[in-house]
C-alpha cells in the first residue's frame, strides 16, 4: 500500500509534470491489477454461476459481492465507499480459497469452500490490494479493493 507520503510525492510529482506542459500520464500511479479478456469470459461464467447458486440472493446496500472462480477474483477490481462490506462468494465447484488483506496487516481468512462466502467491513480509505494464500504465487490469484469517501 501507499503510504501517505507516497501519495504526496506522486501528487506533487504530477503537479509539476502539468505546470511544465506535459500532459500528466493516465493516472499511471494507479496499482489497479490488469484485466486479462480470459478472465473477463471467465468471469462472466462467475456471475452466471453466482446466480445459478444463490437464485434468491439479493443486491444489499453497502455490501459488494466479488465472486471466486477459477483462480481468479471477479471482478478483480472494485471501488467501493468507505463502511462498505465486500462479501467473497466461492462459485467454484471443488477449490477452496481465502482471502488475505496481507498489506493492511490482516490475518487471512480461513479457506472456504464452494458455496461458503467470507465477508469484511472497509472503515477507512485506501487501497486493499489482497491475495489468496493457496493460489496467489501459483496462478496470481490476487485481487484489489480501493476504499473511497
Ligand atoms: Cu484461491
Amino acid at each position: 500500500m501507499l503510504s501517505r507520503s507516497n501519495i504526496t510525492t506522486v501528487k506533487y510529482t504530477l503537479a509539476a509534470i502539468m505546470m511544465i506542459g506535459v500532459s500528466a500520464p493516465s493516472f499511471a500511479a494507479s496499482p489497479m491489477l490488469e484485466v486479462t479478456p480470459k478472465q473477463e469470459k471467465l468471469c462472466a461464467k462467475a456471475d452466471k454461476r453466482y446466480q445459478e447458486l444463490f437464485p434468491d440472493a439479493k443486491d444489499l446496500d453497502g455490501v459488494v459481492t466479488v465472486k471466486l472462480y477459477k483462480y481468479n477474483y471477479c471482478p478483480r477490481n472494485v471501488t467501493v465507499k468507505v463502511g462498505t462490506t465486500v462479501r467473497w462468494v466461492n462459485v467454484d465447484k471443488r477449490t477452496s480459497h481465502s482471502v488475505w488483506l496481507k498489506e493492511a496487516g490482516e490475518a487471512e481468512s480461513e479457506r472456504f469452500f464452494p458455496d461458503e462466502m467470507w465477508s469484511f467491513k472497509f472503515l477507512a480509505t485506501g487501497d486493499y490490494p489482497y491475495l489468496c494464500g493457496p493460489h496467489w504465487e501459483s496462478d496470481d490469484m490476487t485481487g484489489f479493493v480501493r476504499v473511497v469517501d
